[in-house]
């Protein structure tokens, strides 16, 4: 059964995908873009919706993070059965791609006048306002978005990550229950040998602004 993951040269929205991929022991290819290089016309005209991830198995496409990483935990425990179960994961994570929402262009912005306010708006104000709550929410669900292991924590897990590389901050240092469920996490047996063997991600945060 064939499994290809296509992405950037990056964490981002695949990582939790990779991760899960990893720690089930699914075999895929895991190709790669170069994200500075990016938009590739040619390639992005391919794209269901015109943007990564997707999913390809058995020449099926799937597009959309949240579907592929729970399609590929599937038949684990890592998807509850019970629905509210669910229900409580996918709120916390549109709870927290609220919040990633507004990083990507923070970063992005090639203004330094506006980069620097939206910079202040996510480091002051919505930074706070998001990782209080989620700090007390994983600190009263044992330390999990649903009190165990889901794939909703592999999801919650790359936000940060990707948030940390994107922003040069570390989350877990002010909201410990968040970096406590990171280092859980990466140090899961398969995703640890994999962040092992991949290395940390780097980015040229200049290289990665939006073009004026
Ligand atoms: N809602 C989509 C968002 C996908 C998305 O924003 N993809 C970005 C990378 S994280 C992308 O492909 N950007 C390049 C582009 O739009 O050309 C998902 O969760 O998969």
């Amino acid at each position: 059964m064939p499994k290809k993951l296509f992405y950037f040269n990056l964490n981002g929205l695949a990582e939790p995908i990779r991760y899960i991929l990893h720690y089930t022991n699914q075999k895929f290819e895991d190709i790669r873009y170069d994200v500075y290089t990016w938009p590739d016309p040619k390639i992005k005209a391919t794209l269901p919706y015109g943007q990564f991830p997707v999913y390809e198995e058995d020449g099926r496409i799937l597009t959309q993070s949240l579907a592929i990483t729970k399609y590929v935990a599937r038949g684990t425990d890592l998807v509850p059965t019970d629905p509210w179960d669910n229900a409580v994961i996918e709120s916390t994570l549109f709870s927290i791609l609220d919040y990633w929402k507004n990083v990507v262009p923070s970063v992005r912005e090639a203004d330094p006048v506006k980069h620097a306010e939206l910079r202040k708006n996510l480091l002051e104000q919505s930074i706070p306002y998001f990782f209080s709550r989620f700090n007390k929410h994983l600190e009263d669900n044992g330390g999990f978005l649903n009190g165990k292991l889901s794939w909703g924590d592999f999801v919650f897990c790359g936000v940060i990550e990707a948030s940390d590389l994107f922003l040069g901050i570390e989350l877990g240092k002010d909201y410990p229950a968040v970096g406590n469920l990171v280092k859980h996490i990466r140090n899961l047996p398969g995703v640890k040998e994999y962040v092992k063997a991949n290395g940390p991600f780097t980015i040229d945060l200049e290289r990665f602004k939006y073009q004026k």
